[in-house]
């Protein structure tokens, strides 16, 4: 009689450094190793506030639960001690995010002994495709770290991105009706339906006030909706007062309504709904890529300004010939060459508005250009397959 082979299983440490990126990248990649790939998913999370706030199934009081079937466990610190049975197929240490020392002895004592793989974060740069699938020997255990890069090129990881979002994505845009209920069930109007729709999420030293001015004097109406607590000064002045979900006021031209923030599917949505995105960090940015709509990305800040090098990188890849979206992205990331004023960035924004189709042309082209690196998820479990 054949035996079924045992399932593979497989372990997630997160730590939430601040946002919502680390846990939105780590949920992502454990639902659909599990739903797609049938791992047995467990995912180690410090803070599970965070984590409820893109996913309401979640209790931030569990200690161990089960949500959407990935197996997930309050990481409460480095102390404790494991068992080698504890210890999975394959253990994943999200951003170098430094496992307890007690589970790597048990990680040691388990035979066979586990992938032990360092999921790094996502950048356009040249130096990642030598540094994909790097060993790291343990200084004192019997155990090598291999690193794995997401990435743009067929020498990286490739992008997280469920198998059926391109169907879904489709069905979503080819039949407006179903965006307008879905932007209806946010609050939306009638008009603001109808206006060109912009979904804003950065960090707080985007040029938001200086955005804002130029789209009050656009030639038609504008709806911008920005999740609560995003871009909170800015949105404020505009109210006059702090604003939240629900809220909604308009100048000239400009609609801005606050949003409550959404779960993760639902964000996907707003995505596909909207005709420009702004997006932010990295799990975002890639779900702006996959939403065939233009798209300006906000990174994260990084010490010496390491972050703008990674921009450049990004854009020297992604906007070849978009002269405005690269003119765009380097003075909403505080790069480009000094501007602040109101008026500079209407004439940006004008800019970027007539090379809105030509953008708009891009994101397929790229998105086609994607998919032949694989996915993150099967290119993970295949290099993890190479190891055992
Ligand atoms: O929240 P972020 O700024 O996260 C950042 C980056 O990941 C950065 O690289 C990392 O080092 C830092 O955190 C610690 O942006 P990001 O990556 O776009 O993650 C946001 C997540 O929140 C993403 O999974 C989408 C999700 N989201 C929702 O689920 N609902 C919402 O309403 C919104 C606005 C976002």
């Amino acid at each position: 009689m054949s035996q079924n082979p045992p399932q593979t299983t497989l372990t997630i440490f997160c730590k939430v450094v601040d946002n919502y990126g680390d846990i939105g990248i780590c949920w992502r990649l454990a639902r659909q190793l599990r739903h797609e790939h049938g791992v047995a998913v467990t995912l180690w999370v410090d803070d599970l506030k965070s984590f409820r706030r893109i996913c309401p199934d979640v209790d931030v009081h569990a200690a161990q639960q089960e949500v959407q079937g990935v197996r997930v466990r309050h990481w409460l610190g480095q102390d404790g001690s494991y068992t080698p049975a504890e210890v999975d197929d394959i253990v994943i240490e999200f951003f170098g995010c430094d496992l307890p020392p007690g589970y790597v002895e048990a990680m040691a004592q388990r035979s066979p002994r586990p992938v032990w793989l360092n999921y790094e974060g996502l950048s356009a740069e040249e130096w990642v495709e030598g540094c994909h699938r790097l060993p790291s020997m343990h200084p004192r255990l019997k155990l090598t770290k291999h690193f794995f890069f997401p990435g743009f090129t067929n020498r990286t990881g490739g992008l997280l991105r469920e198998r059926a979002l391109g169907a879904e994505r489709g069905a979503f845009q080819s039949e407006p009706g179903r965006a307008q209920a879905f932007l209806r069930g946010l609050g939306l109007r009638e008009s603001e339906i109808a206006a060109f729709k912009v979904s804003l999420f950065c960090y707080p030293f985007a040029p938001v006030a200086a955005l804002f001015g130029a789209w009050e004097r656009n030639a038609a109406p504008i709806a911008c909706l920005v999740p609560e607590g995003v871009a909170a000064d800015a949105v404020a002045a505009f109210f006059g007062r702090a604003a939240q979900a629900g809220d909604c006021a308009t100048r000239g031209a400009l609609t801005v309504r606050v949003l409550p923030f959404v779960a993760q599917p639902d964000y996907d949505r707003l995505l596909w709904a909207c005709d420009l995105n702004f997006v932010r960090g990295e799990d975002s940015w890639v779900r702006a890529q996959w939403a065939n709509r233009p798209f300006v990305w906000h990174i994260y800040l990084q010490d010496e300004n390491l972050h703008h090098k990674k921009l450049r990188a990004f854009l020297d890849r992604y906007a070849q010939g978009l002269d405005s979206l690269r003119d765009v992205s380097l003075h909403w990331n505080g790069t480009g060459p000094g501007l602040a004023e109101e008026q500079d960035w209407q004439a940006l924004w004008l800019a970027l508005q007539a090379e809105l189709p030509a953008i708009a042309g891009r994101a397929g082209a790229w998105e086609a250009e994607m998919l032949e690196n694989g996915d993150v998820a099967s290119n993970l479990l295949g290099f993890a397959a190479s190891l055992r």
